[in-house]
């Protein structure tokens, strides 16, 4: 448990237990066991995790000891590692995996993003009653796609005690970019906690991890900036509203160590190139409960795939992404040693590891950004923008007594018909959509919340990565090519991101009204729903949204013990 980079003495991190940065040899325990030795046969460990590639992979599912921080406790592993073994398969193949279940419960592996029979897609209770204790079941499918995905445990909390690993899909036409190197990144967290009972403390106190509560210091500093009357009424409005401005995350380094293949910060996972190579970095984020800021300082990305689909190549200097998602980026690296800094979106510590030419190199690991605070923007899609333009202050002195939307979309209702005048401009995407006419069915005590001018923020990088160089938390950066504007340091956006294949144009009405059970319903936009967080998962709180085609916009109906809520957004 060293803590080898100097941290110093900010106010928001003196009421924080420090961030585990883990032990430096961390991980699986266990000698290989005769049975795992047959299962790993053939397998090349070009990453941490085994590879195993070809037609036919044999996978064994047991208790296996780790040792992340200094206490041992039992994982849940797939051929004895974590992550378990990555799968390198090949476009256009019939694939027999044989999946093994040696745990003394029912496991499952559902392979995420992949186009399959449903008989084939591993989530219990849906398609199969999941592997029973000593069965074995034997998943075959053709693969009918390419790109970088992953596979997990649909059972239980199996993913976040290690069932996780990574599944590369080699295009059957070779790759679209030249590659030197290749490299799985993938990032996790890991607890030492009993996950059902971290989980049993969430449902008693949701914000029992949080470790970034408004504090007096807090409360202070904004008297001193805004006035008491505004730092009251800012304080007010939240608790009126019964949520936390804090609420970036259930779990945080309060409990979880962060996890880059494997391996703890102190382990510090390294991926060797030679100078003048283009590396590709295939970013997994097969975290529990954590999204992950990724940057590496001194490199530009480029984003050439997002969950599996090539996109056009966007340059960044940095990403976001949830639990569930993937992005392979392309860097050439021209120094010695690179860090690849990947910080929890609630800043409560991070993963890390390194790029560089010879093994034990290592470059400056930065620190967390600070905690910053969510707006109401934040919570209740572009309510800052345009015609609203409240802001936090002005929405208490409403006089409102809580959160009664009705009363704010009074007048501003709008045909949809409006719509159809965005279809002509340059990115429909990007643009927040109009406000919205609700049906009567949308009022009374079971709806929570109306979004009134819904915003796709889709070229919004999200709470913490706004206006970066400005804030003066990243480099100004260089100057863009063509112009001479320096240009700031640029977080990539969901409107930064075009199919290969040109933009989906599909203006055919709607015909009919979908229901369906979705694992990650629409990636960022809805952030606030966390689709693929295993806690949430458990409260139910996704389980079920149906999403209702309406004109341009989606209805998702959200239910969860003691809380059930509508969010309309735009299609
Ligand atoms: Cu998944």
């Amino acid at each position: 448990m060293t803590h080898g980079f100097p941290r110093p003495k900010q106010p928001w991190q003196l009421s924080r237990r420090r961030f585990v940065q883990g032990l430096a040899a961390g991980g699986v325990l266990a000698a290989t066991p005769s049975w795992l030795q047959a299962a790993a046969k053939g397998a090349t460990a070009l990453d941490s995790a085994p590879v195993l590639s070809g037609r036919e992979i044999d996978l064994v599912i047991a208790e296996t000891p780790v040792n992340f921080t200094g206490v041992t406790r039992m994982a849940t592993t797939i051929n004895g590692s974590i992550p378990a073994p990555t799968l390198r398969l090949r476009e256009g193949d019939d694939v027999t995996i044989r999946v093994t279940n040696r745990l003394p419960v029912a496991t499952s592996i559902h392979w995420h993003g992949i186009l399959l029979p449903y008989q084939m897609d591993g989530v219990p209770g849906i398609s199969y009653p999941g592997i029973s204790p000593g069965e074995t079941f034997v998943y075959r499918f053709t693969l009918r796609q390419s790109g970088t995905y992953w596979y997990h445990s649909h059972s239980g909390f199996q993913e976040m005690t290690g069932m996780y690993g990574a599944l590369i899909i080699e295009p059957r036409a070779g790759e679209r970019h030249r590659a030197d190197q290749d490299y799985v990144v993938q990032l996790s967290d890991w607890t030492d906690e009993d996950p059902m009972r971290a989980f049993s403390k969430l449902k008693v106190q949701s914000d029992v991890y949080n470790f970034n509560q408004p504090t007096f210091f807090d409360f202070t500093a904004d008297v001193s900036k805004l006035g008491l009357q505004a730092a009251l009424e800012k304080r007010q409005m939240w608790n009126q509203m019964r949520m936390n401005p804090t609420d970036l995350a259930d779990l945080s380094a309060a409990t979880l160590t962060f996890l880059m293949n494997g391996t703890t910060p102190a382990g510090n996972w390294s991926g060797l190139f030679q100078r003048g190579d283009r590396v590709r970095l295939r970013f997994i984020n097969a975290a529990s409960n954590s999204f992950y800021d990724v940057r590496i300082p001194g490199l530009k990305l480029t984003v050439i795939q997002a969950d599996g689909q090539d996109v056009e190549p966007v340059t960044v200097d940095e990403f976001r992404f949830g639990p569930g998602e993937t992005y392979d980026v392309m860097v050439e690296p021209q120094d010695d040693a690179y860090t690849i800094f990947a910080q929890s979106m609630e800043r409560s510590g991070y993963a890390r590891g390194t790029l560089a030419v010879q093994q034990g190199l290592i470059a400056p690991v930065p620190e967390p950004d600070p905690p910053e605070w969510l707006t109401m923007k934040d919570m209740m899609g572009a309510m800052g923008g345009g015609a609203m333009g409240h802001d936090m202050m002005k929405m208490d002195s409403m006089g409102q007594t809580k959160m009664d939307h009705s009363q704010m979309s009074g007048g501003m209702a709008m045909d949809h018909s409006m719509h159809g005048m965005q279809q002509g401009s340059e990115n429909p995407l990007a643009k927040p959509s109009s406000t919205i006419r609700h049906a009567r069915t949308e009022y009374g005590a079971s709806v929570d919340q109306r979004v009134d001018t819904p915003s796709t923020n889709l070229d919004d990088p999200g709470i913490g990565l706004r206006n970066l160089s400005q804030r003066g938390l990243r480099p100004q950066g260089h100057r863009v090519q063509r112009g001479l504007r320096p240009q700031g340091h640029r977080v990539l956006t969901l409107a930064d991101l075009k199919s290969i294949d040109g933009v989906l144009d599909d203006r055919r009405p709607p015909a009919r009204e979908i229901g369906a059970k979705m694992d990650r319903p629409f990636g960022k936009p809805v952030h606030h729903c966390r689709a693929h967080l295993i806690t949430r998962r458990q409260l139910n709180l996704m389980a079920l949204p149906i999403i209702k085609a309406d004109g341009f916009d989606i209805i998702i109906t959200v239910q969860g013990p003691g809380k059930a809520g509508r969010t309309v957004l735009p299609a």
